[in-house]
């Protein structure tokens, strides 16, 4: 069981309910006050709504309804020393791999030690859920005693319910998820707004549980719509303004509610990130103030002894808006992507007092004039996949769109399917078809959409490119990427890249870190060496919009934005429809404090025709 001096009030409450599990195994008749005490107190700290560390350096550990003085005492010592003693006697003796059983439904502390004696070396530490499943899977739990058939089939279920809400949701299906609930959610008379918070309101690349604030005058009638939902399948937690329903893929969302008066708090607070919270709530501690998401708490400033401090009063800031909120504290209003304490904090104090190195003004969707990288169905005979829209039908989506200027870029023509002549041949007859459209689409030089003749090419192993020059020729630009050999050392793979870029036809580099979420790792490269070539050689890193890959990924456009590299946002679109992915590239690039002046394809057609030189 996790210990330390920094621990957040979930992890505390998991901490005690450890200990009540380890009383019940000892002896639930004779500890039969102490694990109802254990218990109480778990779910009085998880519904506490300042941080305990911060309580308790208040001196006031002993005031959270449900924390008895023996439970404070031992969390006295925990935040002072990051450990407890008393604690570790209790639980001296259990496997951790117990208390990770115990989070399956339906598994209790001492079936959970039963099956870790039981199958004590098949069972690891690292990943215990996953051994009991394959345990359960050869039916040797169905023939223990006491358990049977059933219950195996029972705990192989809870077990798939468990490992579905681990598995994280990927931005645009969390946001569809989110915004089906939140249609829902407007549907009562006493819900007056409806906003997705965490993970998914900072746009971070995947989302762990929704969670949805909800301003209300009625909190019970606006917890009892949400359990209502439809498509709920089950109901986790209806507690007085908070909720949790699971809904099928076994996803978690969660509910707060709060009046008008207080929503600006509940909105800051639980958008996160927890880290971002933590520097914060340093910051407010400093200036004699406590943070919660209720409010801000302004402490007596006379305060001067622990005991003294205890005694003090302290009155309670409300705060409608995260504007008021953030002004409260000397700052300017954060947008929401930088939250995650990475100098947004010190940002925010610098715009509010009118200093140099203040927040940016992050890139929008509106300011993106082109879309860079769009795969036709245009038969270039490549060895990748084809796109399945018409090169007509993505010119209008485009127009739709309102862009200026968009890039085909089809996958090279395959190169062991075709001699260089032929490869050649083929990208003649595209530049000739591009030509046309072109043609098309400018009736009388009232310019309305410039298409490029692009490829994205494959990166070969040893960094040459499978188009003969003949073949670059015909391109107005080429993308480069990586589409194999994903596990070359740092020192080659950086080699490799650059060499590639190298190529004068070359501009972008193509999804940099060519990973796949949930199933692939990004390649080890060199990241400063590439920004330095790119800021020295004018190429130019892609953020690709494809919600699998998001990729470049937000930390590296950070680090790229700091020097200057330059960025291309493309959706890699294979349908007319992906190009609407174009929000998700932005928001990576506003995560990685991207403004309208770090992306190329912000710029006018005009703009960019003279980069392009
Ligand atoms: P996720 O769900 O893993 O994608 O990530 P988040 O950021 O949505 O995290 P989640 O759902 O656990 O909590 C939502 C926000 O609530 C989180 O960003 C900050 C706040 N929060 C949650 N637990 C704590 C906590 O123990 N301490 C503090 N200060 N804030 C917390
Ligand atoms: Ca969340
Ligand atoms: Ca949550
Ligand atoms: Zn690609």
């Amino acid at each position: 069981m996790k210990m330390g001096k920094e621990m957040t009030n979930t992890e505390i409450a998991e901490l005690l309910r450890a200990v009540a599990a380890a009383y019940q195994l000892q002896d639930e008749k004779k500890n039969r006050f102490k694990i109802i005490a254990y218990q109480r107190a778990a779910d009085a700290v998880e519904h506490e709504s300042s941080e305990l560390k911060d309580l308790w350096d208040e001196g006031k550990l002993d005031e959270v309804p449900g924390v008895g003085e023996s439970i404070a005492k031992h969390l006295d010592e925990l935040f002072r020393t990051g450990k407890s003693k008393h604690f570790e006697e209790i639980m001296k003796g259990l496997p951790s791999s117990v208390f990770d059983l115990m989070k399956i439904p339906g598994i209790g502390v001492k079936t959970a030690y039963k099956l870790v004696e039981k199958f004590k070396s098949k069972i690891s530490a690292k990943d215990p859920i996953g051994d009991l499943e394959k345990i359960a899977k050869k039916g040797k739990i169905a023939i223990l005693e006491g358990f049977g058939e059933d219950s195996e089939k029972a705990i192989l279920n809870s077990i798939k319910e468990v490992k579905g809400r681990e598995v994280r949701l990927l931005l645009p299906y969390a946001q569809k998820l989110a915004d089906e609930i939140i249609s829902w959610l407007k549907g009562s008379k006493d819900i007056i707004r409806a906003d997705a918070l965490g993970s998914l309101r900072r746009r971070a690349s995947t989302v762990g549980d929704v969670d949805i604030s909800v301003s209300s005058l009625n909190a019970s009638a606006a917890i009892e719509h949400f359990t209502n939902y439809p498509n709920a399948t089950r109901i986790l937690e209806k507690g007085e303004r908070t909720a949790s329903i699971i809904v099928p893929g076994n996803k978690q969302v969660d509910l707060m509610v709060e009046k008008p008066e207080s929503y600006g708090s509940l909105l800051q607070h639980f958008t996160g990130s927890k880290h971002h919270n933590i520097a914060l709530r340093t910051l407010a501690l400093k200036k004699g103030y406590s943070v919660s998401d209720y409010g801000i708490y302004v402490l007596d400033k006379k305060r001067k002894s622990q005991k003294a401090l205890k005694n003090s009063r302290k009155s309670l800031r409300k705060f409608s808006t995260e504007e008021e909120f953030y002004k409260f504290l000397g700052m300017g209003w954060i947008p929401p992507e930088l939250r995650e304490d990475s100098g947004e904090i010190e940002s925010a104090l610098r715009s509010a007092q009118g200093k140099l190195g203040g927040l940016p003004k992050l890139v929008e969707l509106n300011d993106v004039k082109a879309d860079l990288q769009i795969h036709s169905d245009f038969d270039i005979e490549t060895s990748h996949d084809l796109g399945e829209s018409s090169m007509q039908d993505l010119v209008e989506k485009a127009s739709a769109l309102g862009y200026e200027y968009i890039a085909f870029t089809e996958h090279n023509p395959s190169h062991s399917k075709h001699t260089e002549d032929e490869i050649v041949e083929i990208l003649k007859k595209k530049r000739e078809i591009i030509d046309k459209i072109n043609y098309s689409y400018n009736p009388k030089a009232n310019r309305v959409l410039k298409v490029y003749n692009s490829l994205e090419i494959d990166i070969l192993p040893d960094g040459r490119l499978p188009v003969p020059d003949k073949g670059l020729e015909t391109l107005d630009f080429a993308l480069v990427a990586i589409h194999s050999s994903f596990k070359l050392a740092k020192y080659n793979m950086t080699r490799r890249v650059l060499s590639a870029l190298s190529q004068p036809k070359v501009k972008i580099f193509a999804h940099p870190t060519a990973r796949k979420l949930g199933e692939r790792e990004g390649i080890e490269l060199d990241w400063e060496a590439l920004f330095d070539f790119c800021l020295k050689n004018d190429k130019w890193l892609e953020i690709n919009a494809d919600p699998m890959r998001l990729d470049l990924p937000d930390f590296l456009v950070h680090e790229a934005t700091k020097l200057g590299v330059k960025l291309t946002l493309g959706t890699d679109a294979h349908h007319f429809e992906h190009m609407n992915n174009m929000e998700f590239a932005v928001s990576v690039a506003r995560r990685g404090w991207a403004e309208k002046k770090d992306i190329v394809n912000t710029r006018s057609f005009a703009e960019f025709e003279k980069m392009l030189e």
